[in-house]
């Protein structure tokens, strides 16, 4: 099956790609393109070319898995100035995504017309490259600098109808099966006319670019691309396109992409990309498996993770049941999810239809027997085992057959709960992060005895309400919860030798992070768990809580916060930390950076190595998505896992070697050192 076929309709050369799974513009496809035009130019019968794709979408971008390998001519550029240099115009045919090489492919034809449906981007700068086929010199010719900047440093595509307004698209096809005969009559249309569009292209609309527009751009974007080098490289790609003449602009842009093409951030954010994709695999899992219809689901507890929960199913069209104990506590769930909404109205994210909507599939109720038709329910009720127990053994006795009862556990034992009931295999831990309608992690926990199915019907769940999921193994904290338990006891321990609790975090913000641990202890609140009437002093934490010190929420917590909640390290708490250092008997003294960060992130590298050598995690790479998902790990570092392959396995299992002493009860995972000893690493 070739990837290119040709045919002649009337005097129209129709030109089609047929590489599946999204006609990646991989070698053979590019070589197809190529003949394709030697054909058009040579056949005095063309008068003018459709490019167009069959399946699902018009070509997604030049084929990721071709990246770090030798090239193969032609190279997409030569293809896409071979179209815009042929003699005849060329119109592209666009249905799907025309994303990155696809796209600079249509910006290489004469015209593009599109259906509705279709998205158009450059999403290059996602994967830690910059587009590198012309489309930083292509698009602002089209469509400006204005529109043509954030789409390519944000990597955000725009919808047709957007594309067509901007300038993108000469025109829409409203008939969506009715595409290439559309785009053959424009084609037979434009082949009549004299003037050459290709000079039209390039027009002088970029010439009125103020030089302030960058700046500009940059300073309103800096917060949200920090740590990223390819955005940056993106802009200075559109400054040659306004201060160099065309030809050479194209050269900056090549020597830019050839630059970041090759960088760790590429490889890690090109990691990142498959990873997503790999998590959604379950390797001992039929592809067949018979999905169970979700259509109903039931949430018990109205909290912030309730309501969180809830909303995930609710803006996804599912109807939800919410059931609370008593009537103010379902009333104050049910208002914060409507508020919730109401916010996000307001932001102009979705329409007010689309909240009145979503609350109307909401039903509160205080009687779980309402919950008997949910085809799925999840309670997020206290963390404690026994009220689980209770909890599951009620719904065992009131869920109709082939209901899957989920527990939103952050760290308890899925397979204990599971037990309190007579149906095991219908009992599937769904950890959702919190806030849960913003999070994308969910971590599926799949107990001992769960079925296949209940396991495949959460899976593809996940995809449906916007999650990232990731399958792990009954263990305490599962994946995430796990690593993070292993930074913090460290982060604790740093403390007591002489550590202060900003320095700490201070590491994990260079490094990336949103925040540190100790900052996230005064998000969450330090009271979480917390009882004052058997408070003893005996812990920093039960100290701060004495004395009003119980996170943001109070005003106060590790540290001090003003109105703004800004945060100020507080000299209350370095004394206190002090003074539990001094009587921890450790030797105090002053802990450099390196330190630090070694000894956050070391052992959690190393329980990840554990977890994947108990099977908890099927492969590394879900580790890293866990991390990037769920607690902001930093993606242009590729995640724990990635990250550690790039410091290189010796070099962490030397580190956690170094800092033995400080680590007592740590045991080097054997994987983690079998790996390091042989050179290889966790993610291929
Ligand atoms: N190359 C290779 N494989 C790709 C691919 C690509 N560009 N895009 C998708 N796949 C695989 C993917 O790994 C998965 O494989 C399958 O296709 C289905 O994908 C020169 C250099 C198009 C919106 O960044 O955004 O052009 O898991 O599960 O949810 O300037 O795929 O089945 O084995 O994501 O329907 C720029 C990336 C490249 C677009 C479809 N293009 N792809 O989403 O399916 S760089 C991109 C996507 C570039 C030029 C530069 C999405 C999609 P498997 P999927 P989907």
């Amino acid at each position: 099956m070739s990837v290119i076929s040709t045919r002649i309709q009337g005097d129209v050369l129709v030109v089609t790609a047929d590489n599946p799974p999204v006609n990646a513009l991989g070698a053979a496809v590019r070589q197809g393109l190529m003949d394709a035009m030697r054909q058009a130019a040579s056949d005095d019968a063309v008068k003018a070319v459709v490019i167009r794709c069959d399946g699902r979408t018009f070509f997604a971008g030049a084929d990721i898995t071709e990246f770090g390998k030798p090239p193969v001519s032609p190279s997409l550029p030569e293809v896409i100035d071979a179209i815009e240099n042929c003699p005849k115009p060329v119109v592209a045919a666009i249905h799907g995504t025309a994303l990155g090489g696809g796209l600079e492919v249509a910006l290489g034809c004469h015209y593009r017309v599109a259906v509705p449906s279709a998205k158009l981007g450059l999403p290059e700068v996602k994967l830690g490259i910059l587009p590198g086929a012309g489309g930083t010199q292509r698009l602002p010719r089209v469509v400006g600098v204005e529109a043509a900047l954030p789409m390519i440093v944000t990597g955000d595509p725009v919808p047709a109808k957007k594309a067509k307004a901007m300038g993108l698209l000469d025109a829409l096809v409203e008939d969506e099966a009715g595409l290439e005969d559309a785009a053959i009559a424009f084609a037979q249309d434009v082949a009549g006319r004299s003037e050459h569009p290709v000079s039209s292209r390039r027009s002088d609309r970029i010439a009125d670019t103020p030089p302030s527009a960058f700046d500009d751009f940059r300073k309103a974007n800096a917060r949200r691309l920090k740590g990223f080098e390819a955005p940056e490289a993106c802009i200075q790609a559109v400054e040659a396109a306004v201060s160099q003449p065309y030809e050479e602009g194209i050269k900056t842009e090549r020597v830019l992409f050839q630059k970041f093409v090759t960088g760790t951030q590429s490889k890690a954010l090109r990691h990142v990309f498959f990873a997503e994709r790999a998590a959604q695999k379950i390797d001992d899992l039929p592809k067949d498996i018979e999905i169970l219809p979700i259509r109903k689901v039931g949430i018990i507890g109205a909290g912030t993770m309730g309501g969180g929960i809830a909303m995930n199913f609710l803006s996804a069209g599912i109807p939800v049941t919410m059931v609370e104990m008593k009537q103010d506590a379902l009333d104050r769930g049910m208002g914060i999810i409507r508020r919730n909404y109401d916010n996000t109205a307001k932001k102009g994210r979705i329409t007010q239809q689309q909240v009145d909507t979503a609350m109307s599939n909401l039903t509160g109720s205080l009687d779980y027997a309402d919950l008997a038709d949910c085809d799925l329910v999840i309670e997020a009720v206290f963390e404690l085992m026994d009220i689980k127990k209770q909890v599951f053994g009620k719904l065992d006795s009131i869920m109709k057959p082939g209901a899957i009862l989920a527990t939103n556990t952050s760290y308890l034992n899925v397979n204990e709960i599971a037990a309190s009931t007579g149906r095991p295999e219908w009992v599937i831990g769904l950890h959702f992060f919190s806030p849960a309608n913003v999070m994308r992690l969910l971590e599926i926990v799949r107990g001992d005895r769960t079925a296949p199915q209940v396991l495949a019907t959460a899976m593809k769940l996940a995809r449906t309400i916007g999650k990232v999921a990731v399958v792990s193994g009954v263990c305490h904290g599962f994946i995430g919860n796990r690593m993070l338990a292993a930074r913090q006891k460290q982060a604790n321990a740093l403390l007591m030798e002489g550590a202060k609790p900003h320095q700490i975090d201070q590491v994990l913000l260079d490094f990336g992070f949103p925040m540190g641990p100790f900052q996230m202890a005064d998000l969450a609140g330090l009271d979480l768990g917390w009882k004052e009437e058997e408070s003893k002093g005996e812990t920093i934490r039960d100290v701060l809580c004495e004395r009003g010190r119980r996170g943001q929420k109070t005003g106060k917590g590790f540290y001090d916060y003003d109105e703004k909640r800004n945060r100020t390290p507080s000299d209350e708490v370095n004394a206190i930390v002090a003074g539990f250092a001094a009587k921890s008997g450790k030797a105090q003294r002053d802990i450099g950076d390196d330190e630090i960060r070694e000894r956050l992130l070391f052992p959690m590298v190393n329980e990840g190595a554990l977890i994947l050598e108990e099977g908890i995690a099927q492969r590394a790479s879900d580790i890293d998505m866990v991390w990037l998902n769920g607690y902001g790990w930093p993606a242009y570092t590729g995640g724990p896992m990635f990250w550690a392959d790039i410091v290189g396995l010796s070099t962490v299992v030397a580190g956690l070697e170094r800092h033995g002493d400080a680590m007592p009860d740590l045991t080097i995972s054997s994987l983690l050192k079998d790996k390091a000893a042989k050179g290889e690493r966790f993610n291929g």
